[in-house]
């Protein structure tokens, strides 16, 4: 089968990960250019204390060439947006592979994907951006792909993502995911630390209670076994990132807009929903709303 030629849409963090080990693997992967978006000819991703620079195609989809693998590691907020700014360029036969923290509401997702193959995906990468093309890849994770066969192209995937996986039935996946960025992520904002302080006191027992509380989440929505293995799961996440600046502490610091509105509220929904009691998930959601307005 040929080697995909990979879009990337969605340059920060994951987005510069993704793209430098494709290139150094030596598949084709071109950066979907955003309006006003600096094109530098190349980014850098420091892992371990070594810079690797990757140089950078970028491109600007007109709908002349279609893209056949399109990567979405945009902010939540802004994939569908982003996806119909490429709509030209994706038909029946394109493959998506969405990236993304968050939950966005899937009749969205299909309805801009002009009828491609998508497939969903969740990373525990840890990275945050010292410029707009320098990443500091702070955080060893595993990334889940999945939605129905394997296809052919995720042998390459992994060629260039080692920690990469198949799973065939992924919603449960994003849902340990979208409960690993509930713990972490407004924890991390609000407190302005990196994910590791959040095993320390003083805020080793709030990150506690909502571990908690996720996974009597997770165990309401029948994942039991993921619910149950949640509390080892998670902190693993915290330990191996325990040097990353989580994305919506990253945010928050930028004075950006944060994806709190796309994990917190579907997890509180889930909650009124199946009448589990979450007061550390429901107080944090309102701390967060009080102390950043965007
Ligand atoms: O997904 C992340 C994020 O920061 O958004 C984790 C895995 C928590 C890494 O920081």
């Amino acid at each position: 089968m040929n080697q995909p030629t990979w879009h990337i849409l969605g340059f920060g963090a994951i987005g510069q990960i993704l793209h430098s080990g494709f290139v150094e693997q030596g598949q084709a992967c071109k950066v979907i250019a955003k309006a006003g978006q600096h094109q530098g000819v190349k980014h850098s991703v420091t892992h371990e204390g070594q810079t690797k620079e990757i140089p950078i195609e970028w491109v600007k989809p007109d709908g002349t060439e279609p893209i056949t693998h399109l990567v979405v590691c945009t902010k939540s907020y802004d994939a569908i947006e982003a996806m119909q700014s490429v709509a030209e360029s994706l038909n029946a036969d394109s493959q998506i592979i969405i990236l993304i923290n968050g939950m966005l509401d899937t009749q969205d997702v299909e309805a801009a994907s002009k009828g491609a193959r998508l497939f969903w995906g969740l990373t525990t990468e840890g990275g945050y951006r010292t410029s707009p093309l320098d990443t500091i890849h702070a955080g060893t994770g595993l990334t889940k792909i999945g939605g129905g066969d394997r296809p052919y192209w995720f042998d390459f995937w992994v060629k260039a993502h080692e920690r990469s996986e198949w799973v065939e039935d992924i919603e449960p996946y994003r849902w340990q995911k979208l409960c690993i960025n509930a713990a972490i992520n407004p924890l991390t904002a609000l407190n302005a630390c990196l994910n590791g302080e959040l095993m320390h006191e003083p805020l080793a027992n709030k990150t506690q209670q909502l571990i908690t509380e996720l996974s009597m989440l997770l165990t309401a929505k029948d994942y039991t076994e993921i619910a149950d293995a949640f509390p080892a799961a998670c902190r693993e996440v915290i330990q191996r990132t325990a040097q990353n600046q989580s994305s919506m502490r990253q945010d928050t610091q930028n004075h950006k807009k944060t994806e709190v509105d796309l994990i917190l509220p579907p997890l509180l929904d889930l909650a009124h929903e199946k009448g589990v009691s979450v007061p550390a998930l429901t107080q944090i959601y309102r701390d967060f709303k009080r102390q950043f307005t965007l």
